[in-house]
């Protein structure tokens, strides 16, 4: 286990005694779930419906699997899958043998699975061998090939549903392939009982989330029982989950907001039942709603935007509208929901909204169902626990009034102190008496509640999908024709965000010759340009980044404008862009 910082003392003592941190571990969960509601449907995917009983057995067994490939207790176990059932039992199992699951997203490629691997000094690779269409097989063996400690792979042949279609990427020679171990298999019960094992403790770290980052290198976020489990409850109790609740998961499982808040654990908490969506279209989500009488889901702005324009359109001839009659709420976080379409969720949807202002990092936001239509349009909720300490500070750090912009910065029960193995980052990322600087520009009115009006971070939000600026403009400059690189978010009407990356190419350089030293925007030199940014995004997918991290635009640029201590004003860049994008005079 790497280093990691735990509460002090006094803090972990005091949240105990107020009955926040208890006992209860990730197994202990599970188990309360079997005991009082064995035959209730815990789980559904396109091709499974487990009860929780059999969602016990299935942990059982890929506990089983996990242990006969040699994962023992305290082990790192990345997980990359797809929305499936056997994603749940693959969380639980790990705890069942006190392993730490590291939550990959299957966006992610070769750069950020052969970070999250060697950082975490993984044992195993859970993945599938397809998601949508892309083959992560392959993947897989890329990232063991080229790990220090390979990890043990084990693959799940993902339902077609999942999987897309075949694969076009080449794979690792077949000298180089490690062997992979079949999950599925595992789950049909293909070895021995579970070994008797012993789960982390409350107060050990449990598992590792992944931050959106800022820097480099996307950070981990060490998280234990006592602190998520308590966010947990609290968040199924806010959202009033009850064992009747059907939630649909649309979103990435692995992320925070759909696993956590209240998410796939709060529904196990209440006892109801988990709807895993196979991709998160209306086209595939609201029949699901109307089959499977779906109470609750959760979904960032952009998914909103699409739904709502999906019921708002007539609909076709023998193709009723779907029966959306049992949604009760519809949760919306992740980015900025703007007003007017938050307005629109009520009348159009049929069921409640509800904003929710969360980090993987720890605090969380929830507008509350005993609000009024403004505040839940207006604001992105208050937060979960009376022992969450807010604070909105100016750039100097001095503590602002209500209703004045500033950054928040939080501290609490369910609120990391650092990040795992980062010490140098921790140092600046949080205040010396323990705060997150969480880098959003935020505006508290007497209530608590928080409205969201901007960031100072670098980071970009694209619909959801976090983007430091700071990682790809250091594989940009990693491209021989690139001298220097800047990435910033601008406006995007759907998005919220889209990524521009500001390029100066190397004087000499191959990016450079006709394009910067010809002024008057000749056809050809179009041409150039177009080349040159087919050129660096084919660079940038080459270095295996995630797709949603591939800058949106590309501007050529001689120089940068310099904020006056010599760094580069991506405020100016932005207003470049904007200046660019505004209709000529
Ligand atoms: C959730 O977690 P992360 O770790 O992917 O991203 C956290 C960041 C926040 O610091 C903020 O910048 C942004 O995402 N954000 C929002 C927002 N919710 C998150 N910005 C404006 N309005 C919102 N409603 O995104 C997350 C974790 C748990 C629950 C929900 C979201």
């Amino acid at each position: 286990m790497g280093a990691w910082v735990p509460v002090p003392g006094d803090v972990a003592a005091r949240y105990r005694d107020a009955g926040y941190w208890t006992d209860q571990t990730f197994p202990g969960l599970l188990d309360a779930a079997v005991q009082r509601f064995a035959d209730r449907t815990a789980v559904i995917d396109t091709e499974t419906r487990w009860s929780y009983r059999d969602l016990e057995l299935a942990t059982e067994r890929v506990a089983a699997g996990l242990h006969g490939v040699g994962v023992r207790r305290g082990d790192r176990v990345v997980v990359q899958l797809p929305n499936v059932a056997a994603y749940v039992a693959v969380l639980f199992s790990c705890w069942r043998i006190g392993a730490l699951p590291v939550f990959a997203l299957p966006a992610h490629r070769d750069s950020e699975l052969l970070h999250f691997c060697t950082v975490a000094d993984a044992a195993a690779l859970v993945t599938a061998d397809r998601i949508a269409g892309y083959d992560h097989a392959a993947l897989a063996q890329r990232v063991a090939a080229r790990s220090a400690r390979p990890p043990v792979l084990v693959l799940l042949a993902a339902p077609a549903v999942v999987a897309g279609p075949a694969p076009r990427e080449p794979v690792v020679a077949p000298e180089n392939l490690v062997p992979t171990h079949d999950l599925a298999a595992w789950l049909a019960g293909s070895v021995g009982p579970a070994p008797v094992a012993t789960p982390s403790a409350p107060d050990e770290v449990a598992f590792l989330q992944l931050s959106g980052g800022t820097t480099g290198t996307p950070k981990l976020i060490p998280r234990t029982p006592q602190d998520y489990l308590y966010s947990v409850r609290e968040s199924a109790r806010i959202c009033e989950l009850t064992p009747d609740d059907v939630m649909l998961v649309a979103l990435p499982a692995a992320h925070n907001f759909p696993m956590s808040s209240p998410g796939i654990l709060g529904v196990v908490h209440a006892g109801g039942t988990v709807v895993l969506a196979s991709d998160p279209a209306p086209t595939t989500c609201l029949p699901l709603i109307e089959a499977e009488r779906v109470t609750v889901a959760a979904l960032v702005p952009p998914l909103a935007l699409l739904w709502l324009s999906s019921v708002g359109r007539p609909a076709r001839p023998g193709r009723p509208r779907p029966d959306l009659s049992s949604l009760r709420l519809l949760q919306v976080g992740g980015a900025k929901l703007v007003a007017e379409a938050a307005r629109r969720v009520e009348s159009e949807l049929g069921c409640r909204l509800q904003q929710v202002f969360g980090m993987a990092e720890g605090l969380v936001n929830y507008t509350r169902p005993e609000d009024d239509f403004d505040t839940v349009v207006d604001t992105q909720g208050r937060p979960i626990s009376p022992a969450d300490e807010v604070r909105v500070v100016d750039a100097d750090g001095r503590d602002l009034p209500d209703g004045e912009a500033g950054e928040l910065l939080t501290r609490g029960p369910y609120t990391i102190r650092g990040y795992y193995e980062a010490a140098d980052h921790n140092a600046t990322a949080f205040t010396a008496d323990g705060f997150y600087r969480t880098g959003d520009l935020v505006v508290r009115r007497p209530s608590g509640h928080l409205t969201v009006v901007g960031r100072v971070k670098d980071q970009i939000n694209r619909g959801g999908d976090k983007i430091a600026s700071d990682e790809i403009e250091n594989h940009l400059v990693a491209h021989p024709g690139v001298l220097d690189a800047a990435v910033v978010g601008v406006p995007d009407q759907f998005l919220g965000e889209r990524s521009c990356a500001f390029v100066r190419p190397e004087p000499d350089g191959p990016l450079a010759g006709p394009l910067l030293v010809d002024p008057d925007g000749s056809a050809d030199r179009a041409a150039d340009r177009t080349a040159v940014e087919r050129e660096l995004r084919a660079f940038l997918r080459g270095r295996g980044l995630a797709t949603y991290k591939i800058p949106d635009v590309i501007v050529l640029v001689a120089e940068f404008p310099g904020t006056g201590v010599g760094k580069v004003s991506r405020r100016e860049l932005r207003q470049r862009l904007a200046a660019d994008a505004a209709p000529a005079p």
